[in-house]
């Protein structure tokens, strides 16, 4: 199995002004490009991990070879998130919380306007390059959560499964945002895909493993 460069959802420029085309082409065709190359450098040799999802190999990293469980967890790691991110936004916007996502947001943080703001506030924070997300918990009547990553981590390496997200490395934002990344974070509530937001809460259930591979023949493309 060959991993693939998924294609961007929308056009370069569709994220604009929240966004702006030239950091979409950078960010999907050069940072995200090069994690899909080096995760497939990486398994070349490795037969036996052929046919794993991007997401199998990064919850399964205690069982990477040691010589290649590092350029795996970064990579596999980074195609992963960028995956699940290019999904999550979509121009002008889509939809809004409605139904049994809007209750859970309800009940976990108030109101929508908390659940935002604490979600910048986190990004804000994160020191050096990381994502922060609007995650569920391990069970149905888990409240919602908002946690910050490190690197390419993603909440499933913590039992938790993704329902947003937003990259802080500064190749996302820098170019049009310079240093202020609250602004981008503040921005960026333009561009949320709810509909994907609301299909991922949805479709929680089942075991972690089952989450991640429906998620996996939804996001992410490979060749056999
Ligand atoms: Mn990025």
């Amino acid at each position: 199995m060959t991993h693939l460069l998924p294609a961007l959802p929308y056009d370069y420029s569709a994220l604009e002004p929240h966004i702006d085309a030239r950091t979409m082409h950078l960010h999907h065709d050069k940072h995200h490009a090069a994690y899909v190359a080096k995760l497939n450098a990486a398994l070349a040799p490795h037969t036996e991990l052929r046919g794993r999802t991007a997401s199998w190999l990064l919850l399964n990293l205690t069982k990477i070879p040691d010589d290649i469980r590092a350029a795996v967890h970064h990579n596999a790691g980074g195609h992963v998130n960028h995956s699940l991110f290019w999904q999550a936004m979509a121009p002008g916007g889509r939809g809004a919380p409605t139904g049994s996502l809007a209750a859970a947001i309800d009940r976990s943080f108030g109101s929508l306007g908390n659940l935002k703001a604490k979600f910048v506030a986190a990004g804000t924070a994160v020191f050096g390059s990381g994502w922060v997300w609007l995650a569920k918990g391990t069970r149905d009547d888990a409240p919602l959560e908002v946690l910050t990553t490190s690197g390419h981590d993603n909440p499933g390496m913590k039992g938790r499964f993704p329902l947003l997200l937003n990259d802080v490395w500064e190749h996302a934002y820098y170019l049009k945002y310079e240093d202020r990344r609250a602004d981008y974070l503040q921005s960026s509530w333009s561009v949320v895909n709810w509909e994907e937001v609301t299909r991922r809460f949805e479709r929680f259930g089942g075991t972690a493993e089952e989450r991640w591979e429906n998620e996996g023949g939804h996001l992410l493309s490979s060749t056999t």
